[in-house]
């Protein structure tokens, strides 16, 4: 029934009077306004005026319901895991990695958030995207961090236009990272048991601690709005299969043209960052295994996203 109430007020412009949604459902005025409070309660922007009635406002509610209103995909998220509140959305993936190809795991907060490397992902509540996906995919092992690539290239397709990528996976606006992604997976030594894609987005995080202020940024800073995070859950869900169906029929070959094309670091001078060794070159491209093209010394070295940091030569980009 609430659902229901939901869907009027969603299609409704201005208020709808409880007297009209009574007759619609056939339920009395005082059961519409006891759903109506538990809407409310759930954190639904609902308005009520006497003699008006009810009315919706931008709510940004991330439920499995909210998320698949109008998600438009085959399989990727039609399956949907929320938490308030979880370690680690790839380790929740992992603790249910008998559930269906595509299943979404989102969580509100996350108080163990993982990076590369060992490294944490500041994961603070009501502020951002932090969800996997879990991946059943029949390919080798050594293409699942082509996986990675997919995903960030979903991301840019969804949040901005002028989102880029830095190589291998973090999505950066204004040369500050509003994304990250972690692929892990679990596999035998030629076959893929299950892969987690973890992707995390800041969308309304007013400002950073100190020490990620020089390098992180949110969708709230970089357009001064807040945004629902539903609506950019189903948007990156929608391009990901869309990326990935590709990839799983095609290869990597499907994308990466579009992934040359949103990688900020091609043409700078970057400094590689492989099992501690640094080494400073230029970015002359993206190989079509992926890899990350670096000239040092007249040479030209393949990078494999797998085990690679990039960074600008002064700062983060
Ligand atoms: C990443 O690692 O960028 C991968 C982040 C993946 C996060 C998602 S959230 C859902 C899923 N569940 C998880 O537990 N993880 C995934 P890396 O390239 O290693 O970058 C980590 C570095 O980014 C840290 O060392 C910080 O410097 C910085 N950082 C931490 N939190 C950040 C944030 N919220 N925004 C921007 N930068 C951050």
């Amino acid at each position: 029934m609430k659902t229901k109430i939901l869907d009027i007020l969603k299609s409704a412009e201005g208020y709808t009077s409880g007297e009209k949604i009574s007759e619609a459902l056939g339920i009395s005025r005082n059961a519409v306004w006891k759903h109506i409070k538990r809407l409310k309660e759930e954190g639904y922007n609902i308005t009520s005026v006497t003699n008006r009635g009810y009315m919706l406002s931008a709510s940004d509610i991330l439920s499995p319901n909210e998320i698949k209103d109008g998600l438009n995909t085959r399989f990727i998220a039609q399956n949907i895991v929320y938490r308030d509140e979880t370690d680690s959305t790839n380790n929740l993936a992992k603790r249910h990695c008998d559930m269906p190809d595509g299943t979404l795991f989102i969580a509100d907060i996350q108080t163990g958030g993982k990076g590369r490397l060992g490294r944490a992902w500041s994961s603070p509540g009501g502020e951002g995207i932090w969800m996997s996906v879990l991946l059943k995919p029949d390919i080798t092992p050594q293409c699942i961090s082509q996986i990675t690539l997919a995903a960030g290239l979903a991301v840019c397709r969804a949040i901005s236009d002028s989102a880029m990528i830095k190589y291998p996976n973090d999505i950066v606006m204004n040369k500050k990272k509003v994304c990250g992604i972690l692929t892990e997976l679990s596999a035998e030594i030629d076959a893929v048991n299950y892969v987690m894609c973890g992707i995390g987005i800041n969308v309304n995080t007013p400002s950073f601690p100190p020490e990620l202020s020089d390098k992180a940024t949110s969708l709230f800073i970089e357009t001064g709005e807040k945004h629902c995070r539903a609506p950019i859950v189903r948007r990156v869900m929608e391009e990901f299969e869309d990326i990935y169906d590709g990839f799983i029929k095609n290869g990597i070959s499907s994308f990466i043209d579009e992934y040359r094309s949103r990688c900020i670091n091609i043409g700078r001078t970057v400094r590689i960052i492989v099992n501690r060794a640094e080494k400073v070159g230029n970015c002359v491209g993206i190989d079509d295994n992926g890899c990350i093209l670096v000239e040092t010394d007249g040479k030209i070295n393949a990078v494999s996203s797998g085990e690679v940091s990039v960074r600008g030569l002064l700062g983060y980009v």
